[in-house]
């Protein structure tokens, strides 16, 4: 592995503003349709009310197996209502599902809603390379796609308000020729329209992050907030050393979870970060169950009335799981990141 770079395990602790919910929110249990593993979900709040999309690959859980097309594993997304967001109730059928001859499957999607209408950014698998989708639904049962990247990019979410008049959002393309591997960054793109993408510009790239060995990507939809818009994002470090962790015969990844703060004006500019993981894998959901071990994946954040933040993040590619934290013990980690 060219660029590994082993890391002091001391940093990987989780912050002590964090609370997390004591087990999951939505496990493949909430789901009346097929499926095995639930994660990956954008989840909203509108009108007093948690939306949430989530994306379900379809399989036995109990024996560990998914369930696969001639193309390859089958993924739809689900959307779930909750009054209190903690407790979901599913809706009966899938609400998105892509695939034909081209496209493979839509999988991990953030949500937004903009301008009246939802939008929902989802990876897309297809014969000729990972894309990044963007769709827009007033109802969450009708999609329009708006656009879909070139390869390789996924990771993309929107904010929730235009900046400087034009629609922008975070993303990850996977520049495997030039960047050494898999040494992916963040990235940000503009648009007048949700349609044309560009004014491309580097946000943050891996090397910035002192617990990323490989790889970072944007999380949810960023909060704004008076000191920055708020930002989450998942961080990877890999360790060859590691071996088998859940249904994947080998598996040296590790998924935990940063935050940082973006100028207001121009989100490119990074004016915060915290130097340690926001969230790291413990505990059974997070550490010993599911598809892949030690993955914490964070597709929603939404900041509540008294200044709590939730974030949801999957743990082990399988269920959802929900955490707390005031808003400004988030702001006091997200520290200047030239010092
Ligand atoms: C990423 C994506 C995500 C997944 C994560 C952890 O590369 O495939 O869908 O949750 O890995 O396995």
């Amino acid at each position: 592995m060219a660029n590994f770079r082993k890391i002091d395990e001391s940093l990987f602790t989780t912050a002590s503003c964090i609370t997390r919910h004591p087990t999951p929110v939505l496990s493949y249990k909430d789901v009346p349709y097929q499926s095995a593993l639930t994660f990956n979900a954008g989840v909203l709040k509108k009108d007093g009310k948690y939306i949430m999309i989530f994306r379900n690959d379809v399989g036995d859980f109990e024996a560990q197996r998914l369930f696969a097309n001639e193309k390859g594993c089958i993924t739809n997304l689900g959307l779930a209502f909750s009054d209190d967001g903690v407790h979901w109730n599913v809706e009966p059928e899938p609400c998105f599902d892509l695939h034909d001859s081209e496209i493979v499957r839509a999988y991990d999607p953030r949500v937004t809603f903009i301008d009246g209408e939802y939008c929902i950014c989802f990876a897309v698998d297809t014969r000729h390379g990972v894309r990044g989708g963007m769709a827009v639904s007033k109802d969450l049962k009708h999609f329009e796609i708006k656009s879909m990247s070139v390869p390789d990019n996924r990771n993309m979410v929107l904010f929730p308000e235009k900046i400087g008049g034009n629609y922008v959002r975070l993303e990850r393309p996977m520049p495997v020729y030039s960047r050494g591997g898999h040494v992916f960054d963040m990235w940000l793109s503009e648009s007048p329209d949700l349609v044309y993408w560009g004014k491309s510009r580097l946000v943050l790239a891996t090397e910035d992050v002192p617990f990323c060995n490989d790889k970072i990507g944007p999380g949810a939809p960023p909060i704004k907030t008076e000191k920055g818009w708020l930002v989450i994002f998942h961080a990877v470090d890999v360790d060859p050393e590691r071996g088998k962790h859940g249904w994947e015969p080998k598996w040296q990844k590790r998924y935990t979870i940063g935050i940082a703060l973006l100028d207001l004006n121009d989100p490119s500019k990074v004016i915060g970060m915290s130097k340690r993981p926001l969230i790291v894998p413990e505990g059974y959901y997070e550490m010993e169950q599911g598809f892949r071990t030690n993955a914490l994946f964070p597709c929603g954040m939404l900041l509540e009335e008294d200044d709590t933040v939730r974030i949801y993040y999957s743990a082990g590619d399988a269920v959802v799981c929900m955490a707390t934290a005031p808003l400004d013990e988030l702001l006091a980690l997200c520290t200047d990141p030239r010092q």
